[in-house]
């Protein structure tokens, strides 16, 4: 990264080591001010699930909030960043259910990562726990340490062996108010929120001041990805967010192609490169008793694969 993005010295090494970093952000008044904002815009909330609101296909409702949102954290991110340009907001939440988890991802690549970075600021509206839904991320796992391209039209390098990865994650488990800020490239998952409220939280993207932003669309049968270059709000820009994502964008505008194969890392491959990652950024691997004890729930086929994965490593 060429220049920093956190105003404090010791954030920016953190954050460069660990691929994310936890800071005191809203306070008790902007936290109120922004629940209200919430339930203004949201008088009727879906039943069950999780919900981003860049899934909405309502372009006016995208752009108010996360111009309300930008407006609302322009205090916090003049304290934490320098160097930096927001780019948008949007709020989240997650009915109470066993449907409202969210699988392990990273987020797309949106930014030449060799020379700049994106960022995430994830802050919850309620005190989040494992229960209801806290942010959880695999420390390491960002562009520096693996560099991989993202976008919907690719897998990821883990895909196939979730599980084993979700395993090893760390609950961000903060006060409401708290930023869990993440590099873009970071694994990250939420699990089901198994309380009895609505865990309301706000995704707001910050990137290197003025970086261009792109979008990687996969030629099919093809090794190639075309490359778009991209106005900044093109992220709250989908009129049918979930069919567009996977098709050639309308929006932007193409500079060419790139060869690209995603690298699939499984079993102990996998494990390894994990391991790597967790250790990088100063965390130890979930100890091997619980890893057995997860392989208890996984199919036949699997167990023996994972078995002789952690016989291998700690034997
Ligand atoms: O709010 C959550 O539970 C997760 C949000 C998230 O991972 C994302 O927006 O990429």
């Amino acid at each position: 990264m060429n220049k920093p993005i956190f105003k404090n010295p010791e954030h920016q090494a953190l954050f460069e080591k660990q691929g994310f970093i936890v800071l005191p952000f809203l306070n008790e008044a902007e936290v109120a001010s922004l629940d209200l904002l919430f339930n203004d815009l949201h008088p009727n909330l879906n039943q069950s699930g999780f919900f981003s609101g860049s899934y909405s296909n309502d372009i006016q409702y995208k752009k108010n909030a996360s111009q309300k949102i930008v407006e609302k954290f322009n205090r916090a991110y003049q304290e934490t960043f320098i160097n930096y340009t927001p780019f948008g907001g949007a709020f989240l939440y997650k009915v109470p259910g066993q449907n409202s988890e969210l699988a392990a991802h990273q987020d797309w690549t949106i930014v030449d990562e060799q020379q700049n970075v994106a960022l995430n600021c994830w802050i919850p509206l309620c005190d989040v726990t494992k229960e209801n839904g806290a942010l959880m991320i695999l420390p390491g796992s960002h562009f520096d340490n693996f560099n991989v391209v993202r976008a919907p039209t690719l897998p990821f390098f883990f895909s196939g062996d979730d599980e084993m990865v979700v395993n090893e994650l760390v609950p961000m488990e903060v006060k409401a108010g708290t930023a869990v800020i993440l590099n873009q490239s970071v694994i990250h998952y939420s699990p089901p929120n198994n309380s009895t409220k609505v865990r309301k939280a706000i995704t707001a993207g910050i990137k290197s001041e003025g970086a261009q932003m792109y979008f990687h669309y996969k030629v099919p049968d093809k090794n190639e990805l075309e490359v778009f270059e991209m106005n900044d709000d093109f992220l709250i820009s989908f009129t049918d967010f979930v069919n567009d994502i996977g098709k050639r964008p309308y929006l932007g505008k193409s500079i060419g192609f790139i060869p690209y194969k995603m690298p699939s890392l499984r079993g102990e491959n996998l494990y390894i490169k994990l391991k790597e990652m967790k250790e990088s950024a100063g965390f130890k691997m979930t100890p091997a008793v619980e890893v057995q004890n997860t392989i208890v729930e996984t199919t036949s086929a699997n167990k023996s694969t994972f078995r002789k994965i952690i016989e291998a490593i700690f034997n």
